[in-house]
């Protein structure tokens, strides 16, 4: 249970209500305290990693102080709640975020400085919290940015692995994975919090029973396991505002409950070490993106999270002295894609078995919570959990299942389309065909309220074509949220010197990183040279940061006046990495074709590429091996290397895209048209004056629609160049053909085997990259191109993403802390 609750008196109260001061001296005393009192280290003892830690502990002390008021704020002001449930949160770092957000960067650079060191020397110490996969983990961290700063109550849920993404290390050409154990030295941005934890049962059956008050029949479930899932905390910033939101991280722990008669039974020691194993249910992040899963350790994973977290929503809820039929109007559950839709199921477990309410009450309350946002139509990443799995492990889940299925089969699909039988078929929670599964996009669109995409053309293609069948049902439970990146990480902390030159030119401080609107300002200095040359000393300046870091990590000299070409993210073939690489091989033998003198007219390119494969994809990482191949012999070829580079960069992570989104001058954003949901590295690096080389898919469409046609490479579609290039694969040119031969001969074999278009495409993309290089030359005219990315891409701001989620589906309002702690000394 919980701990009784207890008043401060009077004495403590002020000394807790004290506030940290701002100064310098201050600021130099608390990171001092905390290497010794903390820490517990010494003059001598002390290093440069001690430092981080002592230095993020002040920092969260900082934060500790803000979170308290917003928190005592919100619950004053009986504001409603967002939830945003996410089973991945790609964090990234933390220290420099939260130093600009509260603009304490300068003082704390200042008390560094007399301390010995510098704040980017510390932020190298941090490792990055990756525990995501790609874009939907990310889009969750600049979603909780946006949150903070636009003064949202909202709470961020998610898991705390303890191995997030893996470490890739590219070996011989190959990807190899290595655990990534983040918290070994701890984890100073957390805050463990005992006394929130929540029981979470899994197995056994369900009976049903006469409940005693009632005298009715009532489902009763017996399960045979028990754990504890333990919150941490992590405290959010906003930017430029007192509010601090709290990303609530579950950790699974042994629970002692209910078993302590399988300890008297048998072996101690065996009982133990198997208590020990229900931390296993979040020991690790599953690394794949966008594929099947179907293993009962990931739906342990799912339930557990959901189970915790629907259980804290209903705690505080209560707490607040409120009743259950009022949840909806102080609560909103968003399902960062399906991976956490049962919180439906559960949601209607904890008010019926528990709350004791009526079936039409739970339902009601669950459906006016419950909004969830689809992030994906590619097949092999719709979630379905297999019947027997489902009822092994959560039998009374899969009851509740059964029974919304049932309602909803009958009552509204049966009502609209009497007797169609496809209907039912393309509508039913559980897939007939085959082995019988539950199919989670169904459960969550039947449960939810709001069903959102997220760009134009995606929602387009869920209302048309994926969930045609529930568009016609419901037409107006569907809506589009295009996606948004937070400009405070991917322009402010990514792009210190960009950032700086854009408040220098518009002369108004640093609001316009809470509406980036005001950049369409920076447009009337677009044909100033002194401001072009500004804008293109900045790129070379990012340009110069990553050329250093490629010669430091990897040993390989590149040129920052080349075109800096660059295609990260993870690597799947609808994404078509192989595209940009059969591209550099037709580059590579179009150079050794030309004399010096053709030579000399061209521009030259380092192309890079970085991004992790899922672990059992064979596809993608024969690609990985064939990027790699290619680079080895081109780089080394004395004739060509001097046009044409090409760079794997290994472990490809939030930090590094930081280092490298900045230094673009053009992204590769070449998904096969249709496949790529929305996209959000476009906008990133779109923000950062990189253009555009993409295909008209997924939020690309928008970008071009915001910044002009102009102001991107054009989409393109093939040919013997591509040809030529597959050939030199097969002459063996890169090392062992055969093992490419499964990626490259099925674009030989004609339309019905290149099931992602890099045939089709081929001369367009070509006639594009041609296009960059004779645009590039101009350098007036391609700078422009670069301002104009970043002067008219306020859209993909996650502010504005959010303001809208915040109008349209969760009818929030902004609160804004405006409570302080006294600024007194003790009293
Ligand atoms: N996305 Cl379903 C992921 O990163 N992982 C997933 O499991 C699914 C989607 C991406 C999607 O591919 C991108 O197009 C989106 O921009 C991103 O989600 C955020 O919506």
């Amino acid at each position: 249970g919980m701990p009784a609750p207890y008043s401060a008196s009077p004495r403590l109260a002020s000394f807790l209500d004290n506030k940290l001061s701002d100064d310098v001296i201050d600021i130099q005393r608390w990171i001092s305290n905390h290497i010794k009192y903390t820490l517990n280290r010494t003059r001598d003892t002390i290093d440069i990693f001690g430092i981080y830690q002592a230095t993020a502990y002040s920092v969260r002390n900082r934060l500790t102080e803000r979170w308290n008021s917003t928190n005592q704020w919100f619950t004053e002001n009986g504001v409603k709640q967002v939830n945003y449930l996410s089973l991945e949160w790609l964090m990234g770092r933390a220290l420099q975020n939260a130093l600009l957000n509260l603009h304490l960067n300068e003082q704390y650079a200042d008390a560094l400085r007399e301390l010995g060191f510098t704040l980017d020397d510390l932020y190298d110490q941090e490792c990055d919290a990756a525990l995501g996969n790609g874009g939907l983990g990310r889009l969750a961290a600049c979603f909780i940015d946006s949150l903070a700063t636009l003064n949202m109550p909202a709470w961020g849920y998610g898991v705390r692995y303890t191995y997030g993404m893996f470490h890739q290390r590219i070996q011989d050409g190959y990807q190899v994975e290595f655990p990534e154990f983040w918290l070994t030295f701890g984890n100073p941005w957390e805050i463990e919090r005992l006394d929130v934890q929540y029981l979470i049962q899994f197995g056994g059956h369900v009976t049903q029973v006469t409940d005693p008050a009632t005298g009715l029949s009532k489902a009763k479930w017996e399960t045979d396991e028990v754990v504890r899932a333990c919150a941490y905390d992590t405290l959010i910033p906003g930017f430029g505002t007192y509010n601090t939101l709290t990303l609530r991280l579950w950790a699974a722990k042994p629970a002692k409950e209910f078993d302590l008669q399988v300890f008297s039974k048998g072996d101690f020691f065996t009982a133990v070490a198997d208590k020990q194993a229900s931390e296993n249910i979040t020991s690790v992040l599953y690394p794949n993106d966008k594929t099947e899963n179907g293993h009962i350790l990931r739906l342990k994973q799912e339930y557990l999270f959901v189970s915790a977290t629907i259980q804290d929503i209903i705690t505080r809820h209560k707490k607040a002295g409120r009743p259950l039929s009022q949840l909806p109007q102080f609560v909103g559950i968003q399902l960062n894609d399906t991976h956490p839709a049962l919180a439906s199921p559960e949601l209607m477990r904890i008010l019926i078995d528990e709350e004791n309410l009526s079936w039409e009450d739970a339902w009601a309350i669950t459906t006016r919570c419950l909004a969830y946002t689809n992030h994906t139509i590619l097949p092999e990443a719709l979630e379905k959990w297999p019947i027997g799995m489902m009822e092994r492990i959560l039998p009374r889940h899969l009851q509740i299942i059964y029974s919304i299925n049932h309602f909803f089969l009958h009552d509204v699909v049966e009502r609209t389309w009497p007797g169609d039988m496809g209907k039912m078929r393309s509508l039913s929670l559980i897939d007939e065909e085959g082995s019988r599964a539950a199919r989670m996009a169904n459960l969550a669109i039947v449960s939810s309220h709001t069903v959102n995409g997220v760009a134009a053309l995606h929602t387009d293609i869920l209302k048309n074509a994926l969930f045609k069948d529930f568009n016609q049902l419901w037409p107006t439970k569907f809506q589009n949220k295009t996606n948004g990146v937070t400009p405070r990480r991917w322009l402010n902390q990514a792009n210190q010197p960009l950032s700086a030159l854009i408040t220098q030119a518009l002369g108004r401080g640093d609001v316009w990183l809470k509406d980036l609107t005001m950049l369409r300002a920076l447009e009337n200095h677009a044909n100033h040279p002194d401001f072009l040359r500004a804008w293109s000393q900045v790129k070379l300046q990012n340009k110069e940061r990553l050329a250093l870091w490629v010669k430091n990590n990897m040993g390989i000299e590149i040129d920052p006046l080349a075109l800096f070409d660059v295609h990260v993210k993870r690597i799947h073939e609808y994404k078509r990495q192989l595209l940009n690489i059969l591209y550099c091989i037709h580059r590579y033998l179009q150079f050794q074709a030309m004399s010096p003198s053709e030579r000399s007219q061209c521009v030259p390119r380092v192309v890079f590429f970085g991004g992790k494969a899922a672990v059992g994809y064979d596809s993608a990482k024969r690609i990985i091996k064939l990027i790699n191949a290619v680079a080895n012999v081109v780089n080394a070829d004395p004739v060509c290397n001097k046009l044409l580079k090409i760079v794997y960069v290994p472990n490809y992570c939030v930090s590094l895209a930081e280092i490298i989104i900045p230094a673009a001058d053009i992204s590769q954003q070449i998904s096969t048209a249709g496949m790529e949901a929305s996209g959000t590295g476009n906008m990133k690096f779109a923000m950062n004056g990189g253009i555009i080389v993409g295909t008209m898919d997924g939020a690309n469409i928008e970008i071009c629609e915001e910044v002009g046609e102009e102001n991107i490479a054009p989409d393109y579609q093939v040919h013997p160049d591509l040809k030529a290039a597959i050939e030199a694969i097969q002459e063996g040119n890169f090392g062992d053909a055969s093992f490419f031969a499964p990626i490259v001969e099925p674009l030989l074999r004609g339309k019905g085997s290149d099931y992602y278009l890099i045939n089709e495409d081929f001369p367009l993309y070509q006639e594009c990259q041609a296009h960059v290089d004779a645009t590039f030359k101009n350098k007036p005219v391609w700078t422009r191109m670069s301002i104009y990315n970043t002067t008219r891409i306020a859209k993909f701001s996650s502010d504005r993403s959010i303001t809208e989620y915040a109008n349209e589906i969760w009818h929030l309002e902004p609160s804004e802390c405006i409570l302080r702690p006294r600024a007194s000394g003790a009293p």
